[in-house]
C-alpha cells in the first residue's frame, strides 16, 4: 500500500473537525510542497540524479531544514534502491514516508495535551519572542480547557509591554476565566506569586502565566525566567508543570534559531507553533523536532479561540500531502 493511501486511512477514523481545520490550515503549505511534488513527476518519465536535486529544493523551500533535508533524501534514494524503483510518483510517495518516520523516529512522546496533577494546580509557563502569538495562545489554550470543564487562571507576567495587560485582561472577560495582573513595570516575578497564591485559593486546576517577549540578551533572559520558575515552585512544588516556547511558523529557520536560544535558557516540555495557516513552509515543524527534539504539542491554524489543534501527525501529513482536492 502506498504511504499516502496509508495516512488517509489512518486520518479516516479521526475528528472530521480537526481535520478540516488542518486541510484549511495547511492549505498554504500544500501547494507549494506537494502541488509541486506531483508538478515535478509529471515532468520525468524516470527518476534520476536530477531529479533527485528538485525534490531536495521543495523540501528545502518547504523549511525542513537542510540536515534533514539531505537526511530525507539520501533515504529515499536508498529505499528506491532497494524497491528498484524508478517511478516518479511512487519516488514521491517513498519521501513522504522517509519525512513520517523522521518525525516519528524521534521518541514515542505522542502526548500533546497538557498533564494535570492530581492535586493542586497545574501550573504552565509561555515563552517565547516579540509577537509569536503567546498570549493568544493562552487564550485559546484557556478555552480549550475550560471547554473540558478545568479551572482556569491567567497571570499577566507581561508587565513591560504597554497594552499587554490590557489585552490578557480582554481575553479573561471573554473566556469567563479569573485573571491576576501586575501593574505597569512591576517585577513578573512577583506578579506570578500573587498568581500562585490566587490559584491555590480559588482552586484552579490550570495556571498559566504569561511572559515577555523580549530577549535583549540571553543572560538577562535566562535570569528572568529563573526568576520567575523559582518564585512559582516555591508556592506549588513542582511547579512550572509545563513551559511552552511558541514559535511563529511564518519566521521560518528564524523561529528555529530562536527556538535554540530559549532552549539554552530554559527547560521546555512543549512547543507550539503559530500561525500555520499564514505561511507555506509548513515543513518548519519536522525542522523544529529534528534540531530540538522538543516536542510540538500544539498548532495555531487560525485567530479565532478555537483555531488551536493538538499536533497529530497524521493530520499534518494529509493537509500537506492530500489536502481538500482529494478528500
Ligand atoms: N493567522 C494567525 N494569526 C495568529 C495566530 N496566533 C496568533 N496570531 C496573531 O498574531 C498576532 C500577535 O499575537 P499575540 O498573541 O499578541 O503575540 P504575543 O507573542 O503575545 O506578542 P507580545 O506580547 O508582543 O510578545 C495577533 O494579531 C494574533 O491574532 C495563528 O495561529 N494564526
Ligand atoms: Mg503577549
Amino acid at each position: 500500500m502506498g504511504f499516502l493511501k496509508f495516512i488517509k486511512e489512518k486520518v479516516f477514523g479521526k475528528s472530521t473537525s480537526q481535520k478540516e481545520k488542518y486541510i484549511a490550515g495547511l492549505d498554504k503549505s500544500k501547494k507549494n510542497f506537494s502541488d509541486r511534488l506531483k508538478a515535478l513527476s509529471s515532468r520525468y518519465n524516470k527518476v534520476n540524479e536530477e531529479y533527485f536535486e528538485e525534490l531536495l529544493e521543495i523540501l528545502i523551500e518547504a523549511d525542513v531544514g537542510i540536515r534533514l533535508c539531505d537526511e530525507i533524501i539520501d533515504a529515499t534514494k536508498k529505499e528506491a534502491m532497494t524497491q528498484n524503483q524508478d517511478d516518479p510518483s511512487q519516488i514521491n510517495e517513498i519521501l513522504v514516508d522517509k519525512m513520517f518516520v523522521s518525525y516519528a523516529s524521534q521518541g514515542e512522546d505522542i502526548k500533546t495535551e497538557i498533564e494535570f496533577v492530581n492535586n493542586g494546580p497545574t501550573v504552565l509557563l509561555v515563552v517565547g519572542v516579540n509577537g509569536v502569538g503567546k498570549t493568544t495562545t493562552i487564550a485559546k489554550l484557556a478555552y480549550r480547557y475550560i471547554k473540558k470543564g478545568k479551572k482556569v487562571l491567567l497571570v499577566a507576567g507581561d508587565t513591560f509591554r504597554a497594552g499587554a495587560t490590557e489585552q490578557l485582561t480582554v481575553w479573561a472577560s471573554r473566556l469567563g476565566c479569573e485573571i491576576i495582573v501586575g501593574k505597569e513595570n512591576q517585577d513578573p516575578a512577583s506578579v506570578c506569586y500573587d498568581g500562585m497564591i490566587k490559584g491555590k485559593q480559588i482552586n484552579a486546576d490550570l495556571i498559566i502565566v504569561d511572559t515577555a517577549g523580549r530577549l535583549q540578551n540571553k543572560l538577562n533572559l535566562m535570569n528572568e525566567l529563573a526568576k520567575m520558575k523559582k518564585v512559582i515552585s516555591k508556592e506549588i512544588e513542582n511547579a512550572p508543570h509545563e513551559v511552552f516556547l511558541v514559535i511563529d511558523a511564518t519566521t521560518g529557520q528564524n523561529g528555529v534559531i530562536q527556538a535554540k536560544a530559549f532552549k539554552e535558557c530554559t527547560t521546555l516540555s512543549g512547543i507550539v507553533i503559530t500561525k500555520m495557516d499564514g505561511t507555506s513552509k509548513g515543513g518548519i515543524i519536522l525542522s523544529i523536532r529534528d534540531e530540538l527534539g522538543v516536542p510540538v504539542r500544539f498548532i495555531g491554524l487560525g485567530e479565532k479561540m478555537d483555531d488551536l489543534e493538538e499536533f497529530d501527525l497524521d493530520q499534518y501529513l494529509y493537509g500537506l500531502c492530500i489536502g481538500k482536492e482529494e478528500q
